[in-house]
């Protein structure tokens, strides 16, 4: 292995398994040769668009604190590996949004930019999802908006970039290019959003709060047989319990259930009364019921629960591991009354993966 070259090793294990997986590809032999004479040659080789799809199902399969398994072979793969610019990688974001938001309709999709290689360093996303809400930190500390997201929001000001000041102001995309830093605005009319009403308490349409559609996550490099696409932005859609029980709920986030227990009157002087647990119920039910009736996709616990254990099942039958991490697979509210609780699992690292990128 010469300096800056990629793992021969994985790149063989990735060429085997896809012709393991995917027969009709013809024998393995003369692919295998090919992809190691261009490794020698340049220091890495190129997919093809049949292995760079199949690597990035199998990388979601893989991804062992995603309890949406199930549909792992369902996903829908960009190619735009010869994009490499800011402006390419932020026209192709907001293509990726309309596509996947599909009106609702939520298609689970990938979007592949350049990969990294021994002669150049591929772009990347700053943010850690394409569409985030931004969080200023006022003068006494407090944050209006998502405490989440403070240090890209004043990398954003930094850059020149002022907010509405809402709670809710759609952050542009830093994008890194070349050692470049580079801003742009995500279009508002490519980020469908769910205004949150409850389905028998009318004052909590008053409360202001809302989410977006779609999470797509962009600060995880898709690896595939020692290959790196550190820009690779993926989304599938909600649980309910992201918004309700985290993201909205969340003391060092929205922080809402305060605000939600007073309006119900609830008894806020002791932990026992379990005012905390009475607004988590009502908060999520509030989130379910606003998706459902804007017809956004979105699923609930217990339901992906149930079909997390079908997968399980699956590829117990199709002999593989499924490798799954307890404490991110069981849901944070109800964990118990849904069956992903009462076992245990195997946490494997395998790939095609999905990798958080480190700051380099
Ligand atoms: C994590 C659900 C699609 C890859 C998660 C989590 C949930 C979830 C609930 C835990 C998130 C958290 O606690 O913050 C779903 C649902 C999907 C879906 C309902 C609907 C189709 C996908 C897709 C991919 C994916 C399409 C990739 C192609 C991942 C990864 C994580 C994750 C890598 C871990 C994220 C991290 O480490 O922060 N998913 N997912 N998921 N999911 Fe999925
Ligand atoms: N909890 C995060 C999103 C993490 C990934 N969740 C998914 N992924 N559903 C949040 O924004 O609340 N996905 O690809 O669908």
């Amino acid at each position: 292995e010469r300096e800056g070259e990629i793992d021969r090793r994985e790149a063989e294990d990735f060429i085997r398994l896809y012709h393991a997986e995917n027969p009709s590809a013809g024998p393995v032999g003369p692919r295998l040769r090919e992809v190691l004479a261009e490794v020698s040659q340049r220091g890495t080789y190129t997919h093809t668009p049949e292995e760079l799809e199949f690597g990035a199902r199998v990388a979601w399969r893989n991804s062992n604190k995603c309890i949406g398994r199930l549909y792992w072979r369902s996903l829908r793969v960009r190619d735009h590996r010869h994009v490499d610019t800011a402006d390419g990688v932020a026209e192709e974001c907001v293509e990726h949004l309309r596509v996947a938001t599909n009106g609702g309709r939520i298609r689970p999709t990938i979007t592949v930019f350049a990969p990294d290689t021994p002669g150049e360093r591929a772009p990347r996303i700053w943010n850690d999802q394409l569409i985030r809400y931004a969080g200023y930190v006022g003068s006494d500390g407090s944050v209006t908006g998502d405490p989440a997201n403070t240090e890209i929001t004043e990398w954003a000001r930094r850059m020149g970039w002022r907010g509405e000041g809402t709670r809710f102001d759609l952050l542009p995309l830093l994008i890194e290019t070349k050692d470049i830093l580079s801003m742009r605005e995500v279009p508002s009319d490519a980020v469908l959003e769910v205004p949150l009403r409850h389905p028998r308490l009318p004052w909590f349409a008053e409360l202001g709060l809302k989410w977006h559609a779609v999470p797509a996550i962009s600060n995880m490099s898709l690896e595939i047989g020692g290959v790196t696409y550190p820009c690779a932005p993926f989304n599938g859609w909600y649980m309910g319990t992201e918004i309700g029980a985290r993201n909205l709920a969340d003391a060092d986030r929205y922080d809402q259930l305060p605000v939600v227990a007073e309006r119900l009157g609830l008894d806020t002087s002791h932990d026992r009364t379990l005012w905390r647990d009475q607004a988590l119920v009502e908060l999520n039910l509030a989130v379910l019921h606003s998706f459902e009736e804007d017809g956004v996709t979105m699923t609930d616990h217990h339901t992906e629960a149930r079909r997390f254990m079908i997968h399980l099942d699956k590829e117990e039958r199709n002999g593989r591991v499924c490798p799954a991490d307890w404490s991110w697979i069981v849901p944070p509210l109800s964990g118990a009354a849904t069956p992903v609780f009462h076992r245990y699992y195997d946490d494997v690292s395998l790939t095609p993966a999905f990798v958080r990128r480190t700051r380099d």
